[in-house]
């Protein structure tokens, strides 16, 4: 039996990790400062690189849900036109999103947000003793969903978890936290059959191109799993709001064509329209949602049903699992190994000029 790759450990350890992670937030020191000291009506400005970009898109989704005004930016937009990010005096807190707390570019924001715009930070991280620490307020630490391999795919889920735990706490929000809580059990047991399935389908077909599609809560995890499927497999892949596709992308639809629907609950009807659009066209369709109808099982090649009983806004870790399970098989599909993804480190450190 060939062992398995960190990445593909790190995928299946999810649920487990996810407990892990949301058990030591409820004890977490932190935590309850963050709630303490926050004016109640700062903006929320989520910062991040490459993969913690997107999970700032979808922390940001969370809050904006729960209630709490929020934004997302990558962090050299901060850098390079600050102007248009710190576009009003309204009060802000910045949370830092970083796995390693020592990509150069977040720690660039973190010091020019402190010294010149006096906008406090949080940050959250899976490293200990990092940079990234030394310079935020207060650090959520999340040890446990640390990982060996250079692409994220457990750091991801628990640091967005851990933010919609914070989102959560900040509005006193019991509902959401128990609904947190109840993701790892969802997913631990859709894990086995589900991955066997995505496995064979890959080795059952050859995609030269692949898209993912979503929107709302879900924008920045079909950012995320197009770059899993890019990191993983050096394959082309890319992302849209799922209603945009029309308007010019629709025309790269072919059979060689992997385009994967995130369907969300409150836009179910019109994005399945776009699903049965593709599928029309002639595009091999994957689609992922928490229960489908007759018209969703006849226009998906491909379909899991995750049947989970939380809120959209929670439920986004559950969605991302199998864009990296997608990644992963694909990759040693093609005899790459996942866990050495081609001209990418760790971490992008950057020299002075950036
Ligand atoms: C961010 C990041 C990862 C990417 C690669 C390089 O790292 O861009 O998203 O997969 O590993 O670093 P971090 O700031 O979250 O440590």
């Amino acid at each position: 039996m060939k062992a398995l790759t960190h990445m593909e450990q790190e995928i299946l350890s999810q649920p487990e990790i996810w407990r892990e992670c949301l058990d030591s937030l409820k004890e977490s020191r932190a935590v309850a400062e963050i709630c303490a000291h926050t004016p109640a009506n700062a903006e929320w400005l989520f910062i991040g690189c490459g993969s913690s970009y997107y999970n700032a898109l979808a922390a940001a989704a969370t809050f904006t849900g729960l209630g709490l005004p929020a934004r997302a930016v990558p962090a050299s937009e901060l850098l390079l036109f600050p102007g248009l990010v710190l576009n009003s005096e309204s009060q802000r807190v910045a949370v830092l999103i970083s796995r390693s707390g020592r990509t150069s570019e977040v720690l660039q924001a973190g010091e020019y947000l402190q010294q010149h715009a006096g906008v406090p930070c949080v940050a959250i991280t899976c490293a200990a003793d990092s940079p990234l620490e030394k310079l935020a307020r207060f650090t959520l630490h999340l040890r446990a969903a640390d990982e060996c391999s250079t692409v994220m795919t457990r750091s991801f889920t628990s640091m967005l978890l851990g933010l919609q735990y914070l989102g959560a706490r900040l509005q006193n929000n019991a509902k959401i936290c128990e609904a947190l809580e109840k993701l790892p059990s969802a997913v631990e047991r859709l894990i086995p059959e589900q991955s066997l399935r995505l496995r064979d389908f890959v080795a059952g077909h050859s995609f030269e191109d692949y898209v993912f599609l979503a929107q709302g809560p879900l924008v920045g995890i079909s950012q995320e799993c197009a770059l899993k499927v890019t990191e993983s497999s050096v394959s082309y892949a890319q992302s849209f709001h799922t209603m945009e596709f029309r308007h010019g992308p629709k025309s790269i639809v072919a059979p060689h064509t992997l385009v994967g629907f995130l369907l969300s609950e409150s836009g179910y009807e019109v994005e399945r329209g776009v699903l049965e659009e593709v599928k029309e066209l002639g595009g091999t369709t994957l689609a992922v949602a928490n229960s489908a109808d007759a018209r969703t099982r006849a226009a998906a090649d491909f379909l899991i049903e995750l049947k989970l009983s939380v809120p959209d806004i929670v439920s986004a870790a559950a969605f991302v699992v199998w864009g990296q399970l997608l990644g992963l098989y694909t990759g040693l599909k093609k005899g790459l190994n996942p866990d050495e993804p081609r001209h990418l480190s760790r971490v992008v450190i950057l020299n002075g000029n950036g």
